[in-house]
């Protein structure tokens, strides 16, 4: 791990270095204007802070540290006689900056495994959840649970140099995504598997772990599984659960209590939880027309009866995207390798279909497009995983590797408490009359 460790630490400094030349000469710049709309409206569009490990274009999607997820499906290592790509690999990119090695990848994956231990204690706040409570609320509780061995809290409350706080950061990051599989499949066998648990594999890599723990040995489900570990990881940085995570460290929380804060925000129905909303949605559509595979006529009018009800097509729109997510495309990929005959992947792509034009004829929609939430679903119900409530937690435990790499980041080039101003509509108000 020092390896690892020295790597990022060599990166870090030279990009502190470089950040602080760009602002002695431009830092006077001007990046963009803020309208009295955009300060109403959720912030669209304003710049206002700094992510290294993606950037987001609305056309193209996104790119981790400049390459896009076909690129990374090509160059990332995989696991011996897979396809997809190992989410330690995207993990070493967002923190390093490069394209890892079959060792680093490796190496990770060894590290990750000797890390995964986590304290009885947190099992048993699991265990002191009610079976019907939701998996994000044990899995948030769990992560809280683990603080008590964050290495930046104990070495914060000794007194330490800010210079060092990136280095305990790194620590915690480490410990905290390395326990997340063992967290995540306990929540998902206490809830749904009459609470009998699986040990880890010490041979498997990250999410290959995961399934194991999990309860699915298909070896094509631990591709998915590394597919989506490595797609769901970040989306830049103002998304809510990347911008929590981010908003919560500036006050030098340490990585569990940012965490879990952001978690909390991937638990939304407008985020994270849409995953769960999809098949919902599509369950209660085929319940509803009494038929496993809905034609494009009955699709289009559940949706009109959707957008009548009052509610949002789940998986479709973004806010910064304006094209198809190319995370939707990669996982229908999957689809079309792994599955292309079943009912519910094809209903995925009907609607798919279907939706754009209807979203488009409202007028007011930005993204008539599918998102990556719209697919995700449907793979893992593929696998026997109908259990639509845990998905959110598959993808909180992806996204930790996006926003805990950002989160070393953050602290390597010690940036500020985030405090941004805010008004009042009387003092909006006071200063259109130029008062
Ligand atoms: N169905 C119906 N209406 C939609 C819609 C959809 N899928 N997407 C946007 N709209 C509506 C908005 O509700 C808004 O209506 P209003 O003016 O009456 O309030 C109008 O279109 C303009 O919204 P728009 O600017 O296009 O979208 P926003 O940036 O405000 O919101 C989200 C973006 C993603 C929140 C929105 O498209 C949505 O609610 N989608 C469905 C939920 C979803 O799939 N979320 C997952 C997103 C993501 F991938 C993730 O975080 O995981």
């Amino acid at each position: 791990m020092e390896v690892i460790k020295e790597r990022f630490k060599a990166k870090a400094e030279a990009a502190g270095a470089e950040i602080k030349d760009l602002l002695k000469e431009h830092g006077s710049k001007k990046i963009g204007e803020v309208t009295l709309s955009q300060i109403y409206q959720g912030m669209r569009g304003i710049t206002g802070m700094v992510t290294e490990t993606s950037l987001l274009d609305p056309k193209e999607g996104i790119r981790f540290r400049g390459y896009s997820i076909p690129e990374l499906q090509q160059l990332l290592p995989k696991a011996p006689g897979g396809d997809e790509p190992l989410p330690e690999g995207i993990f070493y990119l967002m923190l390093i900056g490069e394209i890892p090695t079959e060792e680093d990848v490796q190496l990770l994956t060894s590290v990750w495994q000797r890390r995964s231990h986590v304290p009885n204690h947190v099992f048993d706040v699991i265990d002191a959840f009610p079976i019907s409570a939701h998996p994000m609320t044990m899995f948030v509780a769990a992560i809280m649970a683990m603080q008590t061995e964050s290495h930046f809290a104990k070495a914060y409350a000794k007194g330490i140099n800010k210079k060092d706080y990136w280095g305990y950061i790194f620590e915690d990051s480490m410990d905290l995504i390395a326990r997340l599989p063992r967290v995540a499949a306990y929540v998902y066998r206490r809830k749904y598997k009459n609470n009998e648990h699986i040990q880890p594999d010490g041979l498997l890599d990250w999410a290959g772990n995961l399934a194991h723990m999990m309860g699915y040995e298909d070896k094509s489900f631990f591709e998915l599984m590394r597919l989506y570990m490595t797609i769901h990881a970040d989306h830049e940085g103002g998304n809510v659960s990347a911008h929590t995570t981010h908003l919560v460290g500036s006050s030098l929380s340490d990585p569990y209590l940012c965490f879990a804060a952001g978690m909390n925000g991937l638990a939304g129905p407008l985020h994270g939880l849409a995953n769960q909303e999809v098949i919902k949605w599509i369950f209660e559509m085929r319940e509803e027309l009494n038929t496993a595979k809905p034609t494009p006529e009955q699709i289009a009018e559940y949706v009109n009866n959707t957008l009548a009800s009052g509610k949002v097509v789940p998986g479709y729109g973004h806010a910064v995207l304006r094209k198809t997510d190319p995370r939707f495309t990669a996982q229908m990929e999957f689809g079309k390798k792994h599955m292309p005959n079943d009912p519910l992947v094809q209903t995925v792509w009907n609607i798919y279909d279907t939706v754009p034009p209807i979203l488009t004829a409202l007028g007011k929609v930005k993204n008539p497009w599918p998102n990556v939430d719209a697919h995700s679903g449907a793979l893992l119900v593929h696998y026997g995983m109908n259990e639509y409530e845990f998905y959110t937690v598959l993808f909180g435990v992806s996204r930790a590797l996006g926003v805990l790499a950002s989160l070393c980041w953050d602290r390597a080039l010690g940036f500020a408490i985030e405090r941004p101003k805010s008004v009042t509509t009387d003092s909006v108000k006071a200063w259109l009359k130029g008062e």
